[in-house]
C-alpha cells in the first residue's frame, strides 16, 4: 500500500512539474492560413537590407576555411561568387533590389596575410566598396570576423589561445579608422556560439575539433575578444555603433510530456543562447569571468533562422534531418520553417535591453518554392513585433545571392539572386522580386 502512495505521489509531482513548464514555456504554431501576410507594417526609418561574408562570396581566399576544405578533401569555395572582382556588378544588384543597407565582411586574410604583413591595396578595394554603397544611399555595416581568419593565426591556435586575441584587436584597431568616418555600424564577431561549437564540438567547422571542454573554451574567448574589440574601437571613436550577430537558435523539447526532453531543452539553451547573454550582461559564462563582454554593445544582431526539438540524442552533424512537428515545412538544410520562433527570440535578447538589428534571416531553397512565404511570413512576424514597441531597426535578408555555405559547400542555396557559378551570371528570383515590392512598400 505505501508503495502505492509512494508511486502515485511521485507521479502527480512529474505530472504536475510538466504541467508547470508546460503552461510556463509554451511553443506557439500559427494557423498561418487565417493570417493575412500583407497586414504588416514597417515604421519609414526602418532599414531594408541583405547580408554575405567576405569568405562565401569573394572566391580565392587563403584562410582557415580554404586551407579546412583542403585538408578535408570538402567541396572547395574556390571561386565562389567572384565578388572579389565582380562586386561593382553585386552593388547594382543591391539597387535593383531598393536595399537600404548592406551587411558584409572584411577578410582579415586579405588585409593581414601574414602576421607581419599588411595589404594596403586589400584596404582600399574595401574602402572603395564602402564609397560605392554609400553613394548608392545604401548603409554598410561591417562584419570584421565571420567565421574566416589568416592561416597564420589559426596555426597559432585561433581562439583556442587566450593570448591570441590581442592579434585580433590589433587587427581591428588597424583598420578601423580606415572606415569609421564612413561606416558607424559595425559587428565585432558572427555567431560566436555557431563558430565555436561546429570548430570545436561538432567538427564540421575548421580546425574540425570534437570536444564540449575546447568549444566551450573558445566561446570564452571569442566573447573576450568581442569586449576587447568593443572597448578599443569604442574608444577611437565613441558615437559609432557596435554590436555582435547572435544567432538564436530556440530549444523546444521534442515530447511536451518527457522530462528529460525539458532537461536537455534546458542545458542546450544555457550552452548556445543563455551563456553568452549572461557573458554579454554579466561578464560570466559557464561559471568563469568573461570581463571585457560585460556591457560591450550598443545594439545585438539576431540571426534567426529555426528551433530544434531536442531529445537526450543530439545529432553530432547537420547532414541529418531534424526533427519537426506534423505540419511543419522543411527546408532543404534539414531543419523546419518556425517564423513564429522568430518572436521568441527576439523576446531573448530583449533581456539585453538594447535596439535589435535582424542581421540574417533566410532560407535554403534552390528552386525558390519557400522562400516567398519563408520570407513574407518572416516579416509579418517582425512587423507584430515592431507594432507591440520592440526596437527593431533592421532586416538583413540571407542573402543577397547563392554562395558558399560552409560544410554544406555549394549543395545549399540561401540567394535571392541565383547564381550560375559557370557563368558567374546572378538571376534575381521570384523571392527577390517580392523582397523589393515589400521594400518599396515602405521605404521612405
Ligand atoms: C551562419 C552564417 C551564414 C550562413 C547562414 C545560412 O549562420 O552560419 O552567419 O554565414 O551562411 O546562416 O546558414
Amino acid at each position: 500500500m505505501e508503495l502505492i502512495t509512494g508511486l502515485v505521489t511521485i507521479l502527480s509531482f512529474y505530472i504536475l512539474i510538466i504541467i508547470i513548464l508546460h503552461f510556463s514555456f509554451p511553443e506557439p504554431h500559427y494557423d498561418w492560413s487565417k493570417i493575412d501576410l500583407e497586414n504588416m507594417n514597417f515604421p519609414s526609418e526602418f532599414s531594408w537590407g541583405v547580408a554575405t561574408a567576405s569568405h562565401q562570396i569573394e572566391g580565392n581566399n587563403t584562410n582557415n576555411w580554404s586551407k579546412f576544405e583542403n585538408d578535408r578533401d570538402i567541396e572547395n569555395s574556390g571561386l565562389a561568387c567572384d565578388h572579389w572582382n565582380r562586386w561593382e556588378e553585386d552593388h547594382g544588384l543591391l539597387v535593383e533590389l531598393g536595399v537600404t543597407s548592406y551587411r558584409f565582411s572584411i577578410e582579415w586574410s586579405r588585409i593581414q596575410p601574414e602576421k607581419n604583413e599588411w595589404n594596403e591595396d586589400a584596404i582600399q578595394v574595401y574602402s572603395e566598396m564602402v564609397d560605392s554603397l554609400l553613394q548608392k544611399g545604401i548603409e554598410p555595416m561591417i562584419t570584421l570576423h565571420h567565421f574566416s581568419h589568416p592561416v597564420w593565426f589559426e596555426k597559432l591556435g585561433g581562439f583556442y589561445e587566450r593570448e591570441n586575441i590581442d592579434y585580433f584587436r590589433k587587427y581591428c584597431e588597424r583598420i578601423f579608422p580606415y572606415f569609421a568616418d564612413r561606416v558607424s555600424k559595425w559587428c565585432t564577431i558572427n555567431e560566436p556560439e555557431v563558430f565555436s561549437i561546429m570548430g570545436y564540438y561538432m567538427g564540421m567547422f575548421p580546425p574540425g575539433k570534437r570536444s564540449v571542454r575546447k568549444a566551450i573554451r573558445v566561446m570564452k574567448n571569442v566573447m573576450i575578444g568581442h569586449g576587447e574589440v568593443y572597448n578599443c574601437l569604442k574608444s577611437l571613436k565613441p558615437d559609432s555603433h557596435i554590436g555582435l550577430a547572435k544567432n538564436v537558435t530556440i530549444f523546444d523539447p521534442y515530447r511536451r510530456w518527457n522530462l528529460i526532453h525539458w532537461i536537455t531543452c534546458y542545458a542546450l539553451n544555457y550552452i548556445w543562447n543563455g551563456a553568452i547573454i549572461s557573458g554579454l550582461k554579466k561578464g560570466r559564462m559557464f561559471g568563469s569571468s568573461v570581463k571585457a563582454a560585460k556591457g560591450s554593445l550598443d545594439f545585438i544582431g539576431l540571426n534567426y533562422y529555426t528551433h530544434v526539438l531536442t531529445t537526450p540524442f543530439l545529432p553530432q552533424t547537420t547532414e541529418v534531418d531534424l526533427p519537426a512537428r506534423k505540419n511543419q515545412q522543411i527546408t532543404e538544410f534539414g531543419y523546419p520553417m518556425y517564423a513564429e520562433g522568430m518572436a521568441r527570440a527576439i523576446k531573448i535578447l530583449q533581456h539585453l535591453q538594447l535596439p535589435i538589428e535582424i542581421t540574417e534571416n533566410g532560407v535554403a531553397d534552390k528552386d525558390d518554392n519557400l522562400r516567398p512565404n519563408h520570407l513574407k511570413r518572416h516579416l509579418w512576424v517582425l512587423s507584430k513585433a515592431i507594432e507591440r514597441g520592440s526596437e527593431i531597426r533592421s532586416y538583413f535578408h540571407w542573402s543577397l545571392m547563392d554562395n558558399f555555405e560552409w560544410a554544406e559547400g555549394y549543395s545549399l542555396r540561401f540567394g535571392l539572386h541565383h547564381v550560375d557559378y559557370e557563368t558567374q551570371i546572378r538571376t534575381l528570383r521570384t523571392s527577390g522580386m517580392d523582397y523589393r515590392e515589400i521594400i518599396n512598400k515602405f521605404r521612405e
